[in-house]
């Protein structure tokens, strides 16, 4: 059981990153539809007449992506983005009223907002334990060695009072929106 809870822990220290859908109307004189989104975002179309269309990427483009020439109302297709890069693309159909930029930016701040360079002093700590990152602080939790969760809440502030916690090991876990740290504490 202590072990399973080790485990939990180191594998909960993995960041993951939040991902985005944007939607795109797609209908004649629809262009251009024009997007800059994060890598790992996803570009959704809806087909908004009865009109054949497509969204086909164009030469050049950093990604390779094609729906194919369909038609409905209300019709989807989308593309998960995974690469940094330009996407020029149309509609085969319409491309002189249907065409597009999507703009693919590396995510930014993750590297500074992942929690990654999270410390704690004192430690061993009697009242106050500092929080100090580069990232954004959010939330705590606090647990015993067995996994038992003995405080938490939202972090406003880079420190937690722990002036109540009895003498011994904990763990607390930080965490915000790209991921989550587990340190270790000693209360004494
Ligand atoms: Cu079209």
């Amino acid at each position: 059981m202590k072990n399973l809870f080790f485990t939990l822990l180191i594998f909960s220290t993995l960041s993951i990153s939040a991902q985005t859908t944007h939607d795109i109307s797609w209908t004649t004189g629809a262009g251009p539809a024009d997007l800059t989104i994060d890598v790992g975002d996803t570009v959704r179309w809806t087909w908004d007449d009865a009109l054949p269309h497509s969204v086909t990427s164009l030469p050049g483009s950093t990604e390779t992506f094609d729906s194919g020439i369909i038609s409905g109302m209300g019709t989807q297709f989308s593309h998960t983005f995974t690469m940094e890069g330009t996407n020029d693309y149309q509609c085969d159909v319409h491309s002189g009223s249907m065409f597009g930029t999507i703009t693919v930016e590396a995510v930014l701040g993750v590297a500074d907002n992942n929690l990654a360079d999270l410390a704690l002093y004192p430690n061993p700590v009697s009242d106050v334990l500092n929080l100090s990152t580069s990232g954004t602080l959010e939330s705590y939790d606090i647990y015993t060695i067995t996994g038992q969760r003995v405080d938490g809440g939202a972090l406003s502030q880079s420190f937690v009072q722990v002036s109540n916690l009895s003498r011994g090991l904990y763990f607390i876990e930080v965490s915000n929106e790209f991921g989550t740290k587990t340190i270790k504490f000693v209360k004494r």
